[in-house]
């Protein structure tokens, strides 16, 4: 093997090796549990990274219920008592609000859930 074939083998290798670590982070999102119930969410805020991959697994305890987040293209909606998920990855750094996406009642308006992104 010449000596320049040697360097990009090795180059290669260390690269691959760098990269493992990030590709496995990237393939394991956080899971997230929330339960819903009228009018709120349980735990109704989160603190998330950006660029680390979530799960948020929506759980009602009562009603059917959802739960928007507009800045991240998500929309999950659950049955009465059921169960639903929904994967992204924060891009952006601040607070944002997402809302109830089935009506549920009286207080649906006001039913809000914080995500907090940090870098
Ligand atoms: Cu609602």
């Amino acid at each position: 093997m010449s000596r320049a074939r040697f360097l990009i083998c090795a180059a290669t290798v260390a690269a691959a090796m760098l990269a493992s670590p990030l590709a496995w982070s990237q393939a394991k999102p956080q899971r997230i549990e929330i339960s819903a119930k009228r009018f709120s969410y349980s735990p109704g805020e989160i603190t998330v990274k950006k660029g680390q991959p979530v799960t948020i697994v929506l759980k009602s305890q009562d009603v059917a219920h959802g739960l928007r987040l507009r800045d991240f293209g998500v929309n999950i909606r659950v049955k009465a008592g059921g169960t639903g998920e929904a994967t992204f990855t924060p891009d952006k750094v601040g607070d944002f609000t997402g809302h109830c996406s089935v009506f549920c009642g009286s207080g649906h308006g006001s039913m809000t859930f914080t995500v907090h992104v940090v870098a």
